[in-house]
């Protein structure tokens, strides 16, 4: 399965927000990963949907949003996605997930389905025939910049080798939590596809987000 790099936009110069976006089409990120908390899932807030709907108004780069957000399918008819689009939503966050999922697929976008670090995998068995890409966080989800959780590069060997199992060879394993190029390295081996990349390694002082992408890709 080809690699793709998925760019976290909370971690984007926010008050040049349309100048990161040139950027990011400049380096060929594949996906703008647009995290939503709700100050409620997580300790935290970001952005809200008008922020997604305005990202989709200025770039053709498929999104990828991420909703830290309890009862998600609330929201989901509020952003203009389309079958490009990556809708994920946490297995921990809706009792009713399955139908979540469902929901999303019948708009006719891509659904994801994210797990937190406790969440053993095989919870997710009997969601995947709604399920388009598996979410392994692999920090504790609510912040930028935090450290990797040790147990990352097993989990998502683990988690591949389930989805494999289960007839899903082709339903890509994403991860998203302190992804600097050497924890890249290993998860892709391990079996992840989708990179979110932000503070660790994407947006860096000392180097452009093209060179970063470039770097990146080349250990992928
Ligand atoms: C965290 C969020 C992530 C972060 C990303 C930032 O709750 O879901 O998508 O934006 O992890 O990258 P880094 O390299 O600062 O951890
Ligand atoms: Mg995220």
């Amino acid at each position: 399965m080809k690699k793709l790099l998925s760019a976290s936009v909370m971690c984007a110069d926010l008050m040049n927000f349309s100048k990161s976006v040139r950027e990011l089409e400049e380096a060929k990120i594949d996906y703008l990963h647009v995290d939503i908390m709700d100050g409620n899932f997580v300790p935290n807030m970001t952005f809200g949907f008008d922020f997604v709907n305005a990202i989709k108004e200025i770039t053709d780069i498929p999104l990828d949003v991420h909703m830290m957000v309890n009862d998600p399918a609330r929201f989901i008819d509020r952003m203009k996605l389309d079958e490009n689009d990556i809708l994920c939503i946490h297995y921990e966050a809706d009792i009713h997930i399955h139908r979540a999922l469902a929901q999303i697929k019948d708009r006719g976008i891509k659904s994801g389905i994210a797990i937190n670090p406790h969440t053993r995998p095989e919870n997710i068995e009997y969601l995947m025939d709604n399920t388009d890409m598996v979410l392994v966080m692999t920090v504790n989800p609510g912040f930028a910049g935090q450290k990797i959780i040790g147990c990352a590069e097993e989990k998502t060997r683990y988690t591949r080798g389930l989805l494999d199992e289960w007839g899903y060879a082709d339903v890509p394993i994403e991860v998203d939590g302190n992804i600097n190029p050497a924890n890249a390295e290993k998860l892709s081996k391990s079996g992840a596809e989708i990179f979110v990349l932000g503070t660790s390694g994407l947006f860096l002082k000392d180097k452009s987000i093209k060179q970063a992408a470039e770097d990146l890709r080349k250990l992928l």
